[in-house]
């Protein structure tokens, strides 16, 4: 009786703009809480199988940043669909920027080189990278965006250890980062420094870094206290080492000013000292000769905590391509003079423009890898008049 009466009341003329608006109401709350959301989550998971597929297809393997965008825009899977979908997403929540002091630290690390690989591969941070060794926290907005560049050749067994150890740490941190592993093709002698700046450069055309992290390959953080964020001045992450280690055994450096291991800048602080020095072929001077372009700069390196700043060396032999450079003092000793010459600004503008090959550029599974080739011949004729007297050792 009621049932028909209320339905009465709902269909006479007076009611009937209530009912309309009674209705309306009821199908948007039904779409909104059971239709649209299992729509979204259908598209979004396809569209994960998408990009997967596309990368797993082995169109992995770009050439140059142009190839890259090239393939993924004539390929069928829409890409620009899947960024745009993500900032929609994002933005439906509400997040908080990421705290000062990461909550889930914790502090000093016990690392078993014999067993790394296995003991951090069973760490569930892996899973959460995406293709490139790129990775962002979901639950709060990052402070910075960073840029962790490893000049590379010929140590798998290194790069396998610290990128899974980076990984694993850099999530807990609460960064938003990307690794690029940056390797010089042979025959040339390695070159940390040019390989640096070009890191540096790629990051840039990548995505909008403001932090860059110069990391050896070789270095393996011992406290997860020693954040990888830039500061108002250049930072040395490193206090102490294994390699260098004290009657007391207690972990140190070699010298005061040595500034090798790993450094974090902000963009404008590697402009404004105009990055590495890219003449130093082989071992040795190119750090030392970043310190003095820092002071130069009017900025000095700054140190975490002593006790924070440590890391393991993992032992290794001299690299066959990385003789120790007999002309490095002289070059050394015309630090200063070539600083605005030569540097960052080497690709960009300048009379001497440095040449360099772009050989491939993988997004892999861990880290974004990219093979770089110089003529060092051509480059020391380049810069002859710059590089001091050369020294006999
Ligand atoms: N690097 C490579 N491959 C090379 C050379 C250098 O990846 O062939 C990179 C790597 O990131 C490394 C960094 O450059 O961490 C610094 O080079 P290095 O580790 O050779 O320098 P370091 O001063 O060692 O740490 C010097 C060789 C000591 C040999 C001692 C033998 N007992
Ligand atoms: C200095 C080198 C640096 C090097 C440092 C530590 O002598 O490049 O030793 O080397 N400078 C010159 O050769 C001009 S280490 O003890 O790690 O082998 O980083």
């Amino acid at each position: 009786m009621e049932i028909v009466s209320c339905s009465k009341y709902l269909c006479s003329s007076k009611s009937l703009p209530i009912a309309f608006v009674i209705l309306t109401c009821t199908a948007v709350s039904l779409y909104s809480m059971v239709l649209w959301p299992s729509v979204n989550v259908d598209q979004r998971v396809n569209i994960h199988r998408n990009l997967s597929l596309l990368l797993q297809s082995g169109k992995n393997k770009f050439y140059n940043i142009s190839h890259a965008i090239s393939l993924v825009n004539s390929s069928k899977y829409d890409i620009s669909d899947l960024v745009a979908r993500r900032k929609i997403n994002r933005n439906r929540i509400r997040l908080n920027p990421c705290p000062k002091i990461p909550p889930g630290l914790v502090g000093k690390l016990t690392i078993n080189v014999q067993n790394i690989i296995k003991s951090v591969t069973n760490d569930d941070s892996l899973k959460r990278v995406v293709y490139g060794g790129r990775y962002s926290p979901e639950d709060c907005i990052p402070r910075e965006r960073t840029a962790v560049i490893i000049p590379y050749r010929d140590r798998e067994d290194h790069l396998n250890i610290l990128t899974r150890h980076l990984h694993n740490i850099l999530q807990r941190q609460q960064l938003n980062y990307q690794i690029f592993v940056i390797e010089m093709a042979l025959p040339t002698q390695f070159n940390r420094g040019l390989l640096a700046n070009i890191g540096v450069l790629i990051a840039k055309e990548t995505g909008p870094f403001s932090c860059f992290i110069i990391h050896d390959v070789d270095a393996l953080m011992m406290n997860d206290n020693n954040l990888y964020r830039c500061g108002s001045q250049p930072r040395h992450l490193v206090t102490g080492s294994t390699k260098y280690r004290s009657g007391n055994n207690e972990y140190g450096l070699p010298y005061d000013s040595y500034m090798s291991g790993a450094i974090a800048l902000t963009d404008n602080q590697y402009t404004r000292v105009n990055g590495f020095s890219n003449v130093y072929f082989g071992w040795g001077g190119e750090d030392d000769d970043f310190n003095i372009r820092v002071k130069r700069a009017n900025m000095k390196f700054e140190r975490p905590e002593k006790d924070i700043g440590i890391y393991l060396a993992i032992p290794h032999e001299t690299d066959s391509t990385n003789q120790k450079n007999p002309a490095r003092f002289g070059i050394l000793d015309a630090a200063a003079g070539r600083q605005w010459i030569e540097g960052l600004n080497s690709f960009i503008y300048n009379s001497l423009k440095i040449k360099y090959t772009r050989y491939a550029l993988e997004y892999r599974q861990y880290y974004t890898w990219l093979l770089i080739g110089v003529n060092e011949t051509a480059i020391n004729k380049q810069y002859e008049k710059y590089l001091g007297e050369p020294f006999a050792l």
